[in-house]
């Protein structure tokens, strides 16, 4: 049996930036894909959730140390509203339904919301 001497494959095409001499011209491109659409996940003051609650919340939820989650929920008793993060779309939503989750386990109105920023 005659032994089968395997083709070379087809040499492809050279790509545009090739030159004949092969060297490789990269073109600057601009960025095509757009940083996406971030959302500030706030909370609200209500006169009857505990101070001590909401501060325990932004450190749960929000990762913030307790000196951080103190003056983010004094800023809200005193302003009404604070901003705890900003996070991607599905992830704000995620901390919002979280918040919200906890506080009416535990008995208390507060209220979270996440907007678009900018
Ligand atoms: N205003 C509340 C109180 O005096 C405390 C509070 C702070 C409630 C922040 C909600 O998002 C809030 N007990």
């Amino acid at each position: 049996m005659a032994t089968q001497i395997p083709k070379k494959p087809p040499v492809p095409a050279a790509p545009t930036g090739v030159g004949s001499d092969d060297s490789v011209v990269l073109e600057r491109r601009t960025q095509r894909t757009k940083p996406p659409q971030m959302f500030q996940v706030v909370l609200l003051n209500d006169d009857f959730t505990p101070m001590e609650f909401v501060v325990h919340v932004i450190q749960e939820f929000f990762s913030k140390d307790r000196e951080t989650a103190t003056q983010i929920m004094l800023k809200i008793h005193l302003e009404g509203k604070g901003i705890c993060g900003i996070y991607t779309r599905d992830v704000a939503s995620t901390k919002v339904d979280q918040v919200l989750a906890a506080s009416r386990a535990a008995g208390h109105p507060l209220q979270c919301l996440s907007e678009p920023v900018e």
